[in-house]
């Protein structure tokens, strides 16, 4: 595929700091554009998704997920928008805004996908529900959403759930689980490499059995990249900082290997706070990332 459609989701109501509403300007303002179309494709921006401000939202006391209707609402429109991209045969490039915004993502993506594959790159799971949520934060919620577990508003997005079967998802990175979310893991059988496997495997062989694991299993694969998911010392502009995590060198291998294996048919990279930040730096390795899932080639 050599056209790509950038969806900007400035979503902030799936968390509780502020600032990650702006990551898709940082992430514009760090380049993304001219670096994905000097790798060749084509690139339209479509612009941003509406998101409610978190000024103008009120709490609904029905329910402990922080500003549920808002972000299922989103969900709703951010769904269709990717649909319709894929629809134009274009790649999907989702910049967040927090991570829930993953729960319409992939209800976009999923319509086009029998079998469709996921990897969630994060130091966290984001499978809790209402129940076992230690927050309230639905931005810890979207994958658990995706196989159908949690609130009927966050897996009904679209009509349909689940969007994903639990076999067919790798999370990488995982070093900060709740105990609900541990359950679940185990309960589901999610693949998980967490920095344990990571530090005793080494990346390429994470990233090489990742990709033989999916490449059985599934007829399209998103990713989906919390800044998160590496060491703070490399991303420093995320919500939740995690020490100990991915480094910035192993995950440009990791996207390398996955643009060499050519698996992926959409992606979205999120959680990137300006707020938080230091010169823009997590836009600018989000980029660089981007560039070289996208088949940037060093010479
Ligand atoms: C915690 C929760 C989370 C991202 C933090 C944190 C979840 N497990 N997700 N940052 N991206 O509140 O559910
Ligand atoms: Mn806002
Ligand atoms: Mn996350
Ligand atoms: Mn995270």
């Amino acid at each position: 595929m050599n056209k790509l459609s950038i969806i900007g989701v400035p979503m902030d109501l799936g968390q509780t700091r502020r600032g990650v509403d702006m990551g898709p300007s940082a992430i514009r303002y760090a380049g993304v554009i001219e670096r994905i179309e000097n790798i060749g494709y084509s690139v339209e921006d479509k612009g941003n998704i509406e998101i409610a401000l978190a000024e103008r939202v009120h709490s609904d006391e029905n329910t402990n997920l922080k500003n549920l209707k808002a972000v299922a609402d989103a969900s709703e429109r951010l769904a269709q928008t990717v649909s319709d991209v894929i629809t134009n045969k274009r790649f999907p490039l989702v910049l967040g805004g927090d991570h829930s915004i993953a729960i319409g993502t992939l209800a976009g993506v999923s319509r086009h996908y029998k079998n469709l594959g996921v990897i969630w790159y994060d130091a966290h799971g984001d499978l809790n529900t209402a129940d076992t949520s230690p927050s309230g934060n639905i931005h810890g919620m979207p994958l658990a959403a995706s196989i159908g577990i949690g609130d009927d508003a966050l897996t009904r997005i679209g009509g349909y759930t689940p969007k994903v079967k639990p076999e067919n998802i790798v999370i990488i990175g995982a070093r900060s689980l709740d105990e609900g979310e541990k359950e679940l893991i185990k309960e589901k059988g999610i693949k998980v490499y967490t920095m344990h496997e990571i530090d005793r495997m080494g990346m390429t062989k994470v990233m090489e059995e990742t990709i033989l694991y999916l490449r059985e299993k599934t007829d399209g694969v998103h990713l989906s990249l919390d800044l998160d998911g590496l060491d703070p010392h490399d991303a420093p502009g995320v919500g939740t900082p995690v020490i100990g995590g991915i480094s910035y060198r192993e995950s440009h291998l990791a996207m390398e290997m996955l643009a060499e294996s050519q698996l992926i048919t959409s992606a979205e990279f999120v959680e990137v706070n300006p707020i938080l930040d230091e010169r823009n730096k997590t836009a600018t390795v989000a980029v660089a990332l981007m560039g070289s899932l996208l088949g940037e080639k060093l010479v």
